[in-house]
């Protein structure tokens, strides 16, 4: 449908309660969704749960619970989530479904059918926390190296999917749809995966080993694979029937499947050449998103323990700023700290001093200067005309950027302007105009502070939907007229000519109150973060350390043969000889990436650096380090110990001065 839009979320499974990511990944969703909704699309937006597999089979056993009254249980903190967060989907898919079981039977019939099925004996490591298999090679210290969890030996017979002869076809696909897979360095990544020989996927489990699943229609001693049934939800959910129905395609192929960098493979290789099997399109994009991670340097996790509850900020510092903090903090694509003084840093700057003191400045002086309604403008000051064009600006850049996913740029072109108003009121001082008696210059000043904060909570409308409804009726408008006036300043311009002349406006209390709570009152957050941070940091001895010496000083002409440049690091694995060092695969924006070998393989793992930007001395002449080349260095902090790597933001192959 030409006027349509499908966004979705991963389906999370349900061995646990919901955690940041989670909540990340759903917010960003459901802010595309808003924003497309108010601009007019028919949307669909689709989240759900993931509720098969070997995971959640072992969670619903250790609680003593069968399995599908585990999963009525456990999604309802899912839902309670989603409605804490005020998500608005459209539909939550449960992979229990029977509707989306029958289906999913369907595909494997009609795969069966075109004979791109088989089974064959096969021997592999299953890792049940990434629900994998791997091959021994894989392996990192016997473990899975995606999760780092115990994995077990299973020798079986199993159902394949003839993947392999897709291979081609998807890095066609790739190459010739630039925006298919964002951002550009998963894409990257997807490509250089795609380098090596593309096996076939084993899509069952055999019952008699594991037996939470969907049944194959033509085998009954097996199930399905969880990935495959998981996968087939984004269409079975918006009506696809593998029957020839046509239901679907009202909303497919999707226009943004949004997804953790974490399950890249699964959604760029096996959901694609599943979709290609049955000739369905391709979706749009891919979006895979970076991760929120603890101070050390790894990915926020269930498993690890080191996640914050986002309810404990929603009930701290409210749901908007709790919106707005996940999607302005980190850039869409990378990865993101999250701490107390962080969150508190972004709520007092950008929201209480920024957006919350505009609005408030505005409405208080209207009302105790010009008798609390809308004024009509007076006489210029000489400084609206700049704002007006500032506003049209910056709201062409939020709309372009909310188009890409880019949300923390969206936000912060808003904040422009909001920034830019509250100078703007410093500028023009409207005290000194009211003591002065210049109503028609108070006018003009006092109109206009309201037209921007009216301005900026229409677009920020899709973040901190409250708050923006909040601050529409102290100013005489309902969210609806706001939706309107942001279509219509989308397509005819800012004017600031949005609110009714004389409408009464009301004060109340501050939108974002600046945040004055005493360290006992929000105890239960403060110690959910220090109990994050203390999963994250294994304890270790303090050990009093020695300050290095400066060494001799050099001529800058010594200094500048150092070629530094950013690069981010694709793959790796551990030294085949060697504890202490990580064979890494960096790109520099070169044709090939570089092998480097690395000595920090005491403080990261593999799984900690794929994707992480690191400078690189990228003229150190190659080495033969333990008997692997390596075509650089990384530079790290640390003496003997590797503290912390040295990491900047910026595109890759820049160079560092
Ligand atoms: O993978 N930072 O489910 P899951 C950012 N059922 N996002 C994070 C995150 C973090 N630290 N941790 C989790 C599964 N996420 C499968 C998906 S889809 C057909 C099947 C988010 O419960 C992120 O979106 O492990 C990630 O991809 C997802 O949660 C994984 O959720």
């Amino acid at each position: 449908m030409p006027n349509s839009f499908y966004i979705t979320t991963p389906i999370y499974y349900v061995n646990g309660k919901p955690h940041i990511g989670h909540a990340y990944t759903t917010t960003a969703a459901d802010a595309a969704a808003r924003f497309q909704r108010a601009k007019g699309k028919q949307v669909f937006f689709q989240t759900g749960t993931d509720e098969h597999g070997q995971k959640v089979l072992e969670k619903a056993r250790e609680r003593g619970m069968e399995p599908m009254a585990h999963c009525d249980d456990m999604v309802v903190h899912w839902k309670e989530m989603m409605e804490r967060l005020q998500i608005s989907y459209d539909r939550f898919m449960r992979t229990t479904d029977p509707e989306h079981m029958k289906a999913v039977q369907g595909v494997l019939q009609m795969l069966h059918d075109r004979d791109l099925l088989y089974k064959q004996g096969y021997v592999g490591w299953y890792s049940p926390s990434a629900e994998r298999f791997w091959t021994e090679k894989d392996l990192i210290d016997g473990k899975c190296p995606d999760t780092g969890q115990p994995v077990q030996k299973v020798e079986e017979t199993n159902w394949f999917f003839k993947m392999s002869q897709y291979q081609q076809r998807l890095v066609d696909h790739i190459e010739a749809n630039p925006g298919f897979i964002q951002p550009e360095s998963r894409k990257n990544e997807v490509l250089g995966f795609l380098r090596q020989e593309l096996g076939d996927l084993c899509i069952s489990r055999p019952k008699a080993r594991m037996s939470w699943g969907i049944e194959f229609p033509f085998d009954e001693d097996y199930v399905t694979y969880v990935w495959f049934d998981a996968l087939l939800n984004y269409l079975t959910g918006i009506g696809y029937r593998p029957d020839g129905s046509t239901q679907h395609e009202a909303f497919w192929p999707a226009d943004f499947q949004l997804i953790g960098k974490d399950i890249l493979t699964t959604h760029a290789v096996y959901w694609t050449t599943m979709l290609m099997a049955m000739e369905v399109p391709l979706p749009k994009c891919i979006y895979a998103h970076g991760w929120w991670m603890s101070h050390d340097g790894r990915k926020m996790s269930k498993s690890l323990g080191n996640v914050i509850d986002v309810e404990l900020l929603r009930r701290n510092f409210g749901l908007d700023a709790t919106r707005y903090f996940l999607l302005r903090e980190i850039a869409f694509g990378a990865d993101g700290h999250f701490s107390y003084d962080g969150f508190l840093g972004r709520y007092n700057t950008d929201l209480a001093n920024d957006l919350g003191n505009m609005a408030h400045r505005g409405l208080s002086m209207t009302s105790n200067w010009l008798g609390g309604t809308v004024p009509a403008y007076g006489a210029s000051t000489g400084h609206e005309e700049a704002l007006v064009a500032l506003a049209g600006e910056k709201l062409k850049e939020f709309d372009a950027q909310m188009e890409g996913l880019q949300f923390h740029k969206a936000l912060d072109a808003i904040m422009d302007v909001v920034r830019a108003t509250n100078k703007y009121i410093d500028t023009t001082e409207p005290w000194a105009l009211n003591k002065a008696g210049n109503v028609d210059a108070l006018n003009t000043v006092m109109r206009t502070v309201l037209e921007v904060s009216y301005f900026a909570t229409m677009a920020l409308e899709c973040v901190i939907p409250n708050k923006a409804a909040e601050l529409f009726g102290k100013v005489g408008k309902t969210t609806e007229q706001a939706r309107a006036d942001l279509v219509a300043a989308l397509h005819v311009g800012v004017d600031f000519q949005a609110l009714e002349e004389g409408a009464a406006v009301e004060v109340g209390d501050p939108l974002f109150p600046r945040f004055r709570k005493q360290p006992e009152e929000i105890a239960e957050l403060l110690e959910a973060a220090k109990a994050a941070e203390a999963a994250a940091k294994p304890a270790k001895k303090s050990k009093k350390k020695k300050k290095s010496k400066v060494k001799e000083p050099i001529t800058f002409e010594d200094f500048s043969k150092l070629d530094l440049r950013v690069g981010e690091v694709l793959s790796g694995e551990k030294h085949p000889d060697a504890d202490k060092l990580l064979v890494l695969k960096v790109s520099l924006g070169e044709e090939q990436p570089r092998q480097i070998v690395a000595g920090i393989a005491s403080k990261f793992s593999v799984d900690d650096l794929v994707g992480r930007k690191v400078v690189v001395v990228a003229n150190l002449a190659p080495a033969t380090i333990r008997g692997v080349e390596s075509q650089g260095m990384i530079m790290a902090a640390g003496g003997k110990e590797v503290v912390d790597l040295v990491a900047v933001d910026a595109n890759v192959g820049e160079v560092v001065r």
